[in-house]
């Protein structure tokens, strides 16, 4: 039995439609969490939306929707865009939830039981679009440090939470947790930000009712950012009767962030965490930006990177793979089309679409509409696969999933060379007996190739792991299958008749304008 893996990712504001920024948040975090269910881990993968703030308020109030409302239907969008990008989430938290509300109450009571919160004037800056105050000297000619848009001259009474108290605790838990933040640079950021001292912050807000009541005094409401970070417990019902999901998942293994959320996540959550006794995540995940570049002003020609207008041109796998494959994570990385036409037709089309391709005719030809039966002289391609998938393993342990995709092509590419060697076709024409079995033995052992390339691709491309079965006529679950069965040699035993041959990934002939 394996481990419990508790992972997240951040909740996306509820302003607007998802885009391919947080989708690619989503992607891959969900190859991280069907990744660890591969290795018989039990995975719990929590999403789920943020609601409450100005921000919010104000799109709804633009739409001319009462809140709630507008919320409610941005939620389902948001729902229907996870399942279109096959996002395979245990849980979704609302943060307008009564289960969610009561645990941000709870936690605010505890953090004034503590002594940490007190009463003060705050007198700043704050930016709308970022939730986020920031003191005179942050700001850069009035403008948001971080998005650059103008920010609001505030001055109001709030209860300070005493961040300032947690400073040491918090160097110690990091220089004692190395790998506490993911990458190291994230993490020497943090540290960078840690050493110049903490302000105590805001914690609630009187200006904004759309938020989380303040359970001990009427007038506030409780701050966005603080409301957003519970959801990580709330969700697994902290603070309730129904508390098993808490027990049995925290701390959480990964939380999946943006490098812009680093500081909420990276010191006020585990700060948050102390005051109030519960365990620190083990990691915080930061990945990069995704950068649309000077395409992003083609909008005009028809370039879109509307997630469903790409899902309809290109379709989730190829996606789903374009970003894990093109972006070194960690880093930020350019989205372009074409690079993803490219990858498309190179990796994707040529690389594994022939392979499958290619043998299936075979198979259809030479074996008669049957994959041949092991007869278990499997020669180097089991120690082939053996050295893929145990570097395959490691490379996603470290977040190399660039690296890992390219280990896997290695081994989908000595497949398309062995056909080359081999030559089944010439074989096919000899009425030798042993000949037909060198053949038969071919035709098995590229299939088994290709089911367990399939394997691996499942947490990358779920939908592809599923057509290729098909077309084999293996009749696996694919989501309940473990590396340790199904990702081993010769689990398949050949013998299935196959099904209906599909065009993977048909060629795009030119770069979409
Ligand atoms: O920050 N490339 O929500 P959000 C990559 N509600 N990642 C991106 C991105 C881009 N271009 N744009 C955004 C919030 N992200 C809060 C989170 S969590 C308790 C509260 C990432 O909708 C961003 O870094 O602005 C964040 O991790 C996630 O998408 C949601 O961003």
């Amino acid at each position: 039995m394996g481990e419990k893996f508790y992972i997240t990712t951040a909740i996306p504001y509820m302003n607007s439609k998802l885009h391919l920024g947080q989708i690619y948040e989503f992607i891959m975090a969900d190859v991280v969490a069907r990744f660890n269910r591969l290795a018989g881990n039990d995975v719990y993968f929590l999403t789920g939306s943020d609601e409450h703030g100005q921000k919010i308020y104000k799109a709804a109030q633009q739409s001319g929707e009462d809140a709630q409302d507008y919320v409610d239907k941005m939620v389902e969008e948001m729902k229907r865009l996870l399942a279109l990008y096959h996002i395979s989430h245990n849980g979704f938290i609302r943060t307008t939830s009564q289960k969610h509300q009561e645990t941000v109450q709870h936690i605010l009571n505890r953090l004034k039981d503590n002594g940490d919160l007190y009463k003060s004037k705050y007198e700043g800056n704050y930016c709308t679009p970022c939730e986020t105050f920031f003191t005179d000297a942050q700001t850069i000619e009035g403008k948001c440090p971080d998005c650059g848009r103008e920010t609001e001259n505030i001055k109001e009474e709030n209860y300070f939470f005493k961040l300032s108290n947690y400073q040491e605790r918090l160097i110690e838990h990091i220089e004692k947790n190395p790998d506490f933040v993911i990458p190291e640079t994230r993490r020497n950021e943090v540290l960078g930000l840690l050493k110049q001292g903490l302000k105590d912050i805001s914690v609630s807000r009187t200006a904004v009712t759309w938020a989380v009541p303040v359970p001990f005094d009427q007038k506030h409401y409780c701050y966005v950012w603080v409301d957003a970070l519970i959801n990580y417990i709330s969700a697994l019902g902290y603070s309730s009767k129904e508390d098993h999901l808490f027990r049995q998942f925290w701390p959480a293994d990964q939380h999946h962030i943006g490098k812009d959320i680093l500081k909420f996540h990276a010191i006020i959550w585990p700060a948050l965490l102390m005051s109030i006794g519960v365990a620190l995540p083990r990691h915080v995940v930061v990945h990069g930006w995704i950068l649309l570049g000077e395409e992003k002003l083609s909008k005009s020609k028809g370039i879109t990177l509307d997630p469903d207008q790409l899902a309809q041109d290109y379709g989730i796998d190829a996606i789903r793979y374009f970003v894990a494959r093109e972006i070194s994570f960690g880093n930020d990385g350019s989205f372009t089309y074409g690079a993803l036409v490219k990858r498309y037709n190179g990796d994707l089309s040529n690389d594994i679409g022939n392979l499958v391709s290619r043998t299936f005719t075979m198979v259809k030809k030479f074996g008669a509409g049957k994959v041949p039966q092991d007869c278990g002289a499997h020669g180097g391609f089991q120690v082939q696969w053996e050295e893929t998938i145990r570097e395959l393993e490691q490379y996603i342990e470290k977040f190399k999933f660039a690296e890992a995709l390219s280990r896997l092509w290695e081994f989908i590419n000595k497949a398309n060379k062995y056909i080359e060697d081999t030559q089944p076709w010439v074989l096919a024409k000899s009425d030798d007996a042993q000949d037909r079995k060198k053949l038969d033995n071919i035709l098995y052992q590229l299939v088994e190739s290709i089911r367990l390339s399939s394997v691996a691709l499942y947490p990358f491309m779920p939908s592809l792991t599923r057509k290729i079965f098909d077309q084999f006529g293996i009749a696996e679950d694919t989501q309940h299958m473990k590396l340790s069965e199904q990702g081993k040699w010769g689990h398949y035993k050949g013998g299935t008749k196959i099904g209906k041959k599909e065009i993977l990934f048909p060629r795009i002939q030119e770069e979409k304008k």
